[in-house]
């Protein structure tokens, strides 16, 4: 197997927003190891191309969400500036079945590393969350893919875009938080933090260990999306998507093509 040339050609159609086979039917022994590396050089072709690495996400952290893609371990990937939306407006013209989530996003102030990282760790490097909401947009056809598949193509990150304001961490208590996604004007989707293995500090946690395997860690100044707290909805031209968070505003995203 061919992990490189793999690479390139996740690359590609990650690049031109065109959909593709599931890997693990040409090349059904890729194991998840495989998977993380098809990862990291796609994203290094990225990142030679001039984007940069800014952060991490984690995926499937709720069951709920596990459930709905048929994959049952949490997974994570690369978030590139490229990624990063700086006007509420996403644009799917490049891409190929854009779906929304609402999450909340880490910022961290110190390295985080090492499989003995504890909560207390992350909360003395957390400088502050954000509410947040992500793009996915798996580049498989029907959004179908296995845990390799997913994990293969940097699981399924496309944008994300953070709310104007930060908080404390200790402003509130992250796993009560209730969020609601609404899709022009109707409520779509609604859940709490605690969707996010209990309590989303526990993804960072998470994060770290399964980036220590790899002798890799969490940077100071980088973002991490914590994961899904409600399961994602389709988006289409001309939606307007509200995500409202107790206590903490409301995210607004114009979609357009
Ligand atoms: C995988 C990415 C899931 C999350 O927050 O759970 C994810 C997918 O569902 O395509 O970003
Ligand atoms: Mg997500």
């Amino acid at each position: 197997m061919d992990l490189l040339q793999i690479a390139k050609h996740v690359a590609d159609h990650q690049k031109n927003g065109q959909e593709m086979d599931k890997i693990s039917l040409s090349h059904p022994n890729m194991n998840v190891e495989h998977a993380y590396e098809i990862q990291k050089l796609s994203m290094d072709q990225a990142i030679n191309n001039g984007d940069r690495l800014i952060g991490w996400k984690m995926g499937l952290t709720s069951k709920a969400k596990q459930l709905s893609v048929g994959v049952e371990e949490a997974i994570y990937g690369r978030l590139t500036s490229s990624m990063e939306l700086t006007e509420p407006t996403l644009h799917i013209g490049n891409l190929i079945h854009p779906r929304v989530e609402p999450e909340f996003a880490f910022i961290l102030n110190k390295e985080l590393k090492g499989d003995q990282i504890t909560v207390r760790d992350v909360w003395m490097a957390t400088e502050c969350i954000f509410p947040a909401i992500e793009v996915i947009d798996s580049r498989y056809r029907n959004f179908s893919f296995t845990l390799e598949d997913v994990v293969a193509d940097n699981a399924s990150s496309s944008k994300f875009i953070l709310g104007n304001q930060a908080f404390s961490p200790y402003f509130t208590s992250w796993d009560k938080v209730g969020v609601s996604m609404a899709r022009n004007g109707e409520t779509v989707q609604s859940g709490v933090g605690a969707a996010v293995l209990d309590h989303p500090v526990k993804s960072i946690v998470e994060l770290v260990k399964m980036l220590d395997r790899e002798g890799l860690s969490v940077k100071p100044g980088m973002v991490v999306l914590a994961g899904g707290i409600t399961e994602a909805i389709n988006v289409y031209n001309g939606d307007v998507i509200e995500v409202h968070y107790d206590q903490l505003g409301t995210l607004k995203l114009n979609v357009e093509l």
